[in-house]
């Protein structure tokens, strides 16, 4: 579909028409396109663009991925989608390798994820799963032992709650980009990212570049993923009274 750049949705509908490519060929789960929808309505209340409490929070992430011993990024079938290229930038930038996980698991779409990642020359982890994550029934417990199993730090785009806490209760420390604050990924994440994925992906990438070693501890010492929580609702219920005047 042509869509006009002078659209003021442009950003949104582009997204939108990139997740349903990626369903076409394959990629993307069916009900990864409901997810889309969803996020989009979150992020329409949120303002669609990156708010001091997202940037803070991708700031935060950065410095406890760059002080992790092994931080992974997983993906699956929509953050393929939406950020092959940035996810790929930042795991060599922060020297965090990426996994696939997905919930509705295929071969088919393991090896076409795979593929994708492999243009931007990244091998992921997660092709052939040699470890269970305890305490899911799932497809997505199935995980690498050298990746996700003895990850310290895992960044999970787009992710069910399920595994979210399974993680946490691994001892791992979860980062989420989720655009819902209520989701229970964001609840029990360590670091809740509330952003659109690929405008989170193209902070994090500054922030990893421009971060110096000796500013790591200060950032995470000061970091509070309540009040970012917190943060968001009040910016909602406030945009909201704000549009219902
Ligand atoms: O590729 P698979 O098989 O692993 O399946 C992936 C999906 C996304 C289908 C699966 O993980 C799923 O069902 O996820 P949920 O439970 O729908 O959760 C997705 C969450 O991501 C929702 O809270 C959405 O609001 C949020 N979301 C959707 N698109 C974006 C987003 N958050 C940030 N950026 C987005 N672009």
């Amino acid at each position: 579909m042509n869509i006009p750049k002078s659209h003021p949705r442009y950003e949104s509908l582009m997204k939108r028409e990139r997740v349903i490519e990626y369903f076409n060929k394959g990629i993307v789960a069916t009900a990864g396109l409901i997810a889309q929808g969803r996020g989009e309505a979150f992020d329409y209340i949120i303002g669609e663009k990156s708010m001091d409490f997202s940037l803070e929070s991708e700031r935060a992430a950065v410095a406890l991925m760059k002080s992790a011993k092994n931080p992974i990024i997983s993906v699956n079938g929509n953050a393929t989608a939406l950020s092959a290229e940035d996810l790929a930038e930042l795991s060599k930038i922060l020297n965090a390798r990426i996994e696939i996980s997905l919930f509705y698991r295929t071969d088919e779409r393991v090896r076409k994820i795979a593929d994708e990642f492999r243009k931007f020359g990244i091998e992921v982890l997660g092709q052939n799963p040699d470890a269970i994550i305890p305490g899911i029934e799932h497809m997505r417990a199935l995980c690498s032992r050298e990746g996700i199993y003895s990850a310290d730090v895992v960044l999970i785009p787009l992710e069910d709650g399920d595994r979210a806490m399974a993680l946490k209760n691994m001892g791992k420390k979860v980062i989420s980009v989720d655009l819902n604050p209520l989701s229970r990924t964001s609840q029990v994440a360590y670091i809740s990212i509330v952003d659109e994925l690929t405008r989170a992906v193209k902070n994090m990438i500054v922030f990893a570049n421009k971060m110096k070693e000796n500013e790591i501890g200060g950032i995470l010492n000061s970091y509070d993923n309540k009040k970012t929580l917190s943060d968001v609702l009040k910016h909602i219920k406030n945009r909201m009274e704000d549009m219902s005047k």
